[in-house]
């Protein structure tokens, strides 16, 4: 009997005296987030150092809890993994240069944070950091979200709302996106980020939990 508790004692023991944290961090699905380059730029916090353009491009993918509370941040953990900028092929960096530029610094330095912070901790992309990239890279090579909106009569210059970005994206793509809005420097409400959201073992799309974050119709799409 004395044996036996000792020997369940011990079992406590080993398994409060676990690692903290330990890798991979577990997390539902992704979003692929992608961002209206102009309603980063005129908010007054970001110095742009590029022309903004008429496209939605990537910002980050970001492993996601179903509660909204995000996961989000690898970083708090100091074991997560690096960065590193020479190991990126050719044709991947070429496509990152394209779909993902930095507005207002170098894009390795975009890149980087984005790893680190949302992709170092978790699996496939902890240890992986190509497949973080290339995984991202499947969604703006595929879809086009400004042409989407503007197929559906939806066109920067014009206020919009919601439900109507939401709408012209679910024709599209048989999914429902998640809308994000931020405020410019001359205090309009804009469209700034959608979500799409993937099924993080098969990358299928699905569904976003989250309608908005930010908005209250009519939003501005400003005009690059
Ligand atoms: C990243 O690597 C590429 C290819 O080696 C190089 O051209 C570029 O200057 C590097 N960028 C930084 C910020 O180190
Ligand atoms: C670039 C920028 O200004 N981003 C902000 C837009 O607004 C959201 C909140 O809706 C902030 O989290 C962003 O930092």
């Amino acid at each position: 009997m004395n044996l036996l508790l000792l020997f369940l004692a011990a079992m406590v023991v080993r398994a409060t005296s676990q690692p903290p944290n330990p890798f991979p961090l577990p997390y539902d699905y992704y979003s692929v987030v992608f961002q209206w380059a102009k309603s980063v730029c005129n908010t007054g916090r970001n110095r742009c150092i590029k022309p903004t353009f008429p496209a939605f491009t990537l910002h980050g993918l970001w492993p996601q809890w179903y509660h909204f509370p995000p996961l989000d941040d690898c970083t708090l953990y100091p074991q997560s993994t690096k960065f590193n900028n020479a190991s990126i092929p050719d044709p991947v960096r070429n496509n990152l240069i394209q779909y993902w530029p930095n507005m207002y610094g170098r894009n390795e330095d975009f890149w980087g944070r984005q790893y680190v912070k949302h992709g170092s901790c978790v699996d496939p992309f902890y240890l992986d950091q190509l497949t973080y990239f290339v995984t991202a890279l499947r969604v703006p090579t595929s879809i086009d979200l400004y042409s989407i909106l503007a197929a559906a009569g939806i066109l920067c210059g014009n206020p919009t709302t919601v439900g109507a970005v939401r709408a012209a994206i679910h024709a599209s793509t048989g999914f429902w996106p998640t809308v994000q809005c931020n405020w410019s420097i001359t205090g309009t409400l804009q469209l700034f980020q959608i979500y799409l959201c993937f099924n993080k073992i098969t990358n299928v799309p699905m569904d976003c939990p989250r309608v908005q974050k930010g908005c209250i119709d009519p939003i501005d799409y400003p005009q690059p």
